[in-house]
């Protein structure tokens, strides 16, 4: 990629830092300050970026589809490393914080973390640009810039305390603001139809408040190709003349207020709790997020199309990430016949054309809904619009099924039991021409429960598209050494074609490649220790298996069912049966949403176990626990590369995907896991040798439901009997009496919907076969080999590579 004559690009980088940091930031050398000279270095690689993101919006294909990528969460992490290893330009960064007498790890951790998103959806939005990048697809990720990322956690007395995340506080080096891209987005007012000049019945929305969506551009570079595509996020801010008008009238203060009011649109992400429900400001960012991106998208058309629409579907994609942007489905509808002109019938085949839905959760309770009445006073319009749709599809209903009012209650979009509520969900199928789950067995659970009434009508709209993670992030760039291994082994073309890595199988037998791929894997667990040392104060020895599990807290991926088996463990070295037991680190981190007390519990209660644990002189040979605070994309990237056993513990039938179980395979971890969401496939890609399978399926978990009493389970089993004891003794909570009972409540309750302790024997049990596996170290090389080497399929390019050939551009169907 030579390109002399773009400014930036002729220049050795190591001048270009120096450019920056010398004259952009006004420093000089002497002051010796990290965080400028991570904001040189970053300035001078942006500079790189955007000659190649010119070119790639100039090389821009009228004939190809472009994809709309709408999520309300991008959680991108640090972009500094990512754009060297793009650019292939490590060696010469480090050559150039050299001069600074500085190292380029110490430059990198002067980044903050982009944390705009809560966790797997978020960082899979994060993973699908990098593969679309990296693809040279046409995609561009529609996102909002809050000012407030998610919480920092802190632990005070092993209690989960939440800070908030002001991440740009030192600035942003890697965006770009927009501001001839501004859009205005409307509220509240009211509906009202008039007669136009033509004498055509329309509608129009009046005494609407607006506020402005600003537009910052953040560059998405692909692995060394030339590509660079845009993350568009939006911030939300006063218009001018409201507050010029309230200052003229001399309200000074009231024009301050509807600054606030404005800027709080986006202020902050909002934690997935049950709390969410009904929060009017999310709504008011659902649709800031759905308005702005649409009508940018749309002044793009116009741009070339003029207001002929015919072939606006063709031309793009708009693809929904769970139901959080649907609202984008009646805003366009709303566009196309308030503003553009269209007529109901062209307006709704363009939209049902353009869209497509992502649905990632099969829980009841995630499942959005709005209250008619909030939506209607803060959306008229749309919800005139979505009445109609809704009419409609109500419509199409008692043609298929004549009669069947108890279908057509069923499938409404709106919820007429009590308080009626609009089933977004149900929105996102009706208004789109493709309806994906996110695993083979969430997309079947799908199809056969939550929408299957849906799926009868319309069976060929459903698609199954298993998650990926991006292999630059969660090898390349988390895991120099293996990624180093394997460019030696293989050469570097797996980066961009994981699949390559099957060929590493064969390696697993041969006993020199182990101990080189031993030595990696122990230099990783050096590393972690190093993390754990720092922020937990607990010493870990890599010698001993490292046993993680890191993901969000909640009770259907039964961090519980970790703690336990801890709790069962260190009864036994207590009583003296060490016999065959492997010496262990276990390691559990992750951020409980704000409102959710029984995660916060269960963060209290790992505190508590641990510090137990590790205060006692017996256990040290055996076991040690840690809680790694404020677990993020950046801490992943350490942990990892540092895993043996990766921890996928969930109730069957409730993790729809995961992708944390991806990311440990892919660095040679083994799993223990139950059959639930992605982990039957990476079993399936792994053999059930190398995977410590237990628990109940998806199935049995349905049908044990019923007659389930834990109280039985645990009068069967003496080692569940002495943990339970343990804890309702207080023998972990001697100096807050009671603190765990309502832990202790939900796990014995025969209505507890995870089922934590049916699955407590099988786990145990698997745990005994990890013990006896960890015994044979050459076995267990092998298995890790082995995860790695069979890890290829869930590349992300694999996953975009699908979402192109059957959903963005698909040739002919039904479309
Ligand atoms: C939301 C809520 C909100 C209300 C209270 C409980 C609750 C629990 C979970 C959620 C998350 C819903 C959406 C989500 O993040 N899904 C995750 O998406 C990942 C990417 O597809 C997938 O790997 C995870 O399995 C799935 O949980």
């Amino acid at each position: 990629m030579s390109a002399v004559n773009v400014p930036g690009e002729g220049q050795a980088l190591a001048d270009a830092v120096a450019r920056h940091y010398h004259l952009t930031l006004g420093k000089d050398r002497a002051g010796g300050d990290h965080h400028y000279l991570y904001e040189a270095l970053a300035l001078a690689l942006r500079d790189r970026l955007v000659g190649r993101w010119r070119r790639t919006r100039g090389q821009a294909d009228d004939s190809r589809r472009r994809v709309a990528y709408l999520s309300l969460e991008f959680l991108i992490g640090r972009s500094l490393h990512n754009a060297l290893l793009s650019l292939d330009l490590e060696a010469e960064a480090r050559e150039a914080v050299a001069a600074f007498a500085c190292d380029l790890e110490t430059v990198e951790a002067e980044e903050r973390d982009a944390g705009l998103g809560n966790g797997g959806l978020g960082r899979l939005a994060a993973c699908f640009l990098d593969s679309c990048a990296t693809l040279a697809l046409p995609v561009t990720g529609y996102g909002i810039r809050y000012e407030y990322g998610m919480f920092q956690q802190q632990l005070r007395d092993g209690y989960q305390v939440e800070n908030p995340d002001r991440w740009l506080r030192d600035g942003n080096p890697w965006e770009f603001e927009v501001p001839e891209r501004i859009r205005r987005v409307h509220f509240g007012g009211r509906a009202e139809g008039y007669r136009d000049d033509h004498g055509r019945w329309r509608h129009r929305w009046v005494d609407a408040q607006s506020v402005l969506a600003i537009p910052f551009d953040m560059p998405v570079p692909g692995y060394r190709n030339g590509t660079v595509n845009t993350l568009r996020l939006w911030r939300a801010a006063a218009t001018e003349e409201f507050d010029l008008g309230e200052f003229n009238a001399g309200s000074y203060t009231d024009a301050v207020d509807a600054k606030t009011q404005a800027e709080k649109i986006t202020m902050v992400l909002y934690p997935n709790d049950q709390s969410e429900a009904g929060k009017e400001l999310r709504l008011r960012q659902q649709y800031f997020l759905a308005s702005a991106s649409l009508q940018d998208i749309l002044a793009d058309w116009l741009a070339a199309h003029g207001e002929d629409f015919t072939g606006f579907a063709d031309g793009y994609c708009l693809q929904l990430n769970d139901t959080h942007p649907t609202v984008s489905i009646p805003e366009l509808m709303r566009l196309l016949m308030d503003e553009h002109g269209l007529g109901w019938d062209a307006a709704w085949a363009i939209t049902r054309e353009s869209f497509a839905y992502t649905n990632h959760t099969l829980l009841p309770e995630a499942l959005e809904t709005w209250s008619v009445a909030l939506f209607g006073s803060l959306l008229p319009r749309l919800l005139e619009i979505i009445q109609e749709i809704n009419a409609c599809f109500l419509t199409e209903v008692s043609r298929q099924w004549p009669g069947d009012v108890d279908r057509e209650r069923r499938m409404s979009l709106i919820d007429e039991a009590g308080d009626p509520q609009l089933r977004m969900a149900y929105l996102g199928i009706v208004g789109s021409f493709s309806v994906n789950g996110v695993a083979a067995l969430h997309t079947r659970l799908l199809t056969r429960g939550l929408f299957r009434d849906f799926h009868e009508l319309w069976p060929a709209k459903f698609n199954n598209k298993t998650n990926g993670v991006t292999p630059r992030r969660w090898l390349a760039y988390c895991n120099p050494g293996l990624a180093a291994l394997i460019d030696e082994t293989l050469g570097d073309g797996w980066v961009c074609d994981l699949e390559r890595l099957r060929e590493l199988t064969p390696r697993a037998e041969d006993p020199a490649f182990r101990e080189r791929f031993a030595t990696v894997k122990f230099d990783n667990k050096r590393r972690l220790a190093g993390l754990v040392a720092d922020s937990c104060g607990v010493a870990f020895d890599p010698a001993m298996l490292f046993d993680v599990q890191v993901k969000r807290i909640h009770e259907y991926k039964r961090q519980l069912l970790n703690v336990l088996h801890i709790i069962h463990r260190y009864d036994r070295v207590l009583r003296g049966d060490t016999a065959g037991l492997a010496p262990r680190c276990v390691l559990l981190g992750g951020k409980a949403a704000p409102g959710y007390a029984m995660a916060k519990a269960i963060i209290k209660l790992v505190n508590n176990v641990a510090a137990v644990v590790n205060d006692d002189p017996r256990l040290a040979p055996w076991l040690r626990v840690a809680f790694l605070p404020d677990y993020k994309v950046t801490s992943m990237e350490v942990v990892c590369p540092g895993a043996d056993l990766s921890e996928q513990l969930s109730t069957a039938g409730k993790e729809a995907s995961g992708t944390g179980n991806m990311k440990f395979m892919m660095n040679g971890a083994v799993t223990i896991g139950t059959l639930d969401g992605a982990n039957i496939e990476i079993l399936e890609a792994v053999g059930e040798d190398n995977f410590f399978l237990f628990g109940l399926t998806a199935e049995e978990v349905e049908a044990r439901r019923p007659n389930y009493r834990p109280r039985d389970v645990v009068a069967a089993d003496d080692d569940l009997q002495r943990v339970l004891q343990l804890l309702e003794s207080g023998h972990f909570s001697l100096l807050e009496p009671g603190i765990f009972d309502a832990v202790l409540a939900a796990m014995t309750s025969p209505a507890d919907p995870w089922m934590t302790l049916a699955d407590f024997r099988s786990y145990v049990d698997a745990q005994h076969r990890v013990d006896a596996a960890w015994h044979d170290r050459e076995d267990w090389l092998r298995r890790c080999i082995l995860n790695t080497a069979a890890s290829g399929r869930f590349s992300s390019d694999r996953t975009i590579r699908e979402y192109g050939r059957d959903i963005w551009f698909r040739k002919g169907a039904t479309r």
